[in-house]
């Protein structure tokens, strides 16, 4: 299999990756660009640390009383992103994310600031042009510019939304928003008209919640993109633009184990880590555990 642009860093690959990939189910891929982030940039830094914070856990988890097997996922490394340019960043972004879909596995791609979901989203659209969007954040990022920038992190959805060709008046709806919290008045408007917003307050709340999208998107393939900050700063302080009052740790790791039992997945990504605001590694360490438990969940 040919994916392009990958460079392997000096920090290895995520625990229990397989060494090439051949037999691999899932390739994860660092997307470190940073480049439009509006208030405290570094995610840029987000998958390499991601990926060393991994060494702290085990394979196996607790939770789900499964491990880890050999070679299912593959850790292709990072690609190698032009920062100043978002346009070409989407682009090899996008060629990736396809090249992985060619070869009929799933892409988890790490952030990165979340624009580089626009990326994901073009790649989807090529292969499965009718995906939906779960989006899990603290911002509805539904913006058509900022600043005049039409490609910026406050935009992502927007151009997901673009390349997926989801209008606003879709039925049934293809675009649910989960732990928004922030946004000028024009965008909840748009968003309380035309998005579902689900907003969890318990673990069991958000199986009840997940279960009944499920039904709603049956026999469609799902493309979830999760922003760091919809999770508390509390448990997730590591990020750029941290909003108060968000999921709990407890809910992201559970919904990391809902999604492959509820959704067909078509690719996951977790953006908007950034290590350089991350007290003690609390959000790099989250994550690292969310994705463990992603990807033990998706095995068969
Ligand atoms: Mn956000």
């Amino acid at each position: 299999m040919d994916i392009p642009h990958i460079w392997h860093g000096p920090f290895g690959q995520f625990i229990g990756s397989a060494s090439d990939a051949t037999d691999a189910d899932v390739v994860v891929l660092g997307a470190p660009f940073d480049s439009t982030t509006c208030f405290r940039p570094g995610t840029r830094l987000g998958p390499k640390e991601i990926r060393y914070y991994s060494y702290n856990l085990e394979e196996y988890s607790i939770e789900q009383d499964r491990e880890l097997e050999e070679g299912f996922f593959y850790d292709a490394g990072d690609l190698e992103l032009p920062f100043g340019s978002a346009a070409r960043s989407l682009d090899m972004i996008e060629e990736a994310i396809a090249s992985i879909l060619e070869a009929k596995k799933i892409p988890v791609v790490l952030g990165g600031e979340h624009l580089v979901s626009g990326g994901v989203a073009r790649g989807i659209a090529r292969y499965y042009p009718d995906a939906v969007i779960l989006h899990i954040d603290a911002h509805y990022d539904l913006r058509v510019d900022y600043m005049g920038e039409e490609l910026s992190h406050a935009t992502a959805l927007n151009v997901c939304r673009n390349a997926l060709q989801i209008g606003a008046e879709e039925e049934p709806v293809r675009h649910v928003q989960m732990g928004i919290r922030s946004g000028p008045k024009s965008e909840a408007m748009f968003a309380r008209q035309y998005i579902p917003q689900l907003f969890p307050e318990t673990v069991d709340k958000l199986r009840e919640e997940i279960q009944s999208l499920a039904k709603t998107w049956e026999g469609k393939k799902v493309y979830c993109t999760f922003d760091i900050d919809a999770i508390d700063p509390a448990y997730a302080p590591g990020t750029g633009t941290p909003e108060a009052g968000g999921l709990s740790s407890r809910q992201a790791l559970e919904l990391m184990r809902l999604l492959p039992e509820y959704f067909d997945l078509v690719a996951v990504d977790l953006v908007e880590t950034n290590p350089t605001l991350d007290n003690s590694g609390i959000t790099c360490s989250l994550v690292a555990k969310m994705l463990r438990e992603l990807l033990i969940a998706m095995q068969k």
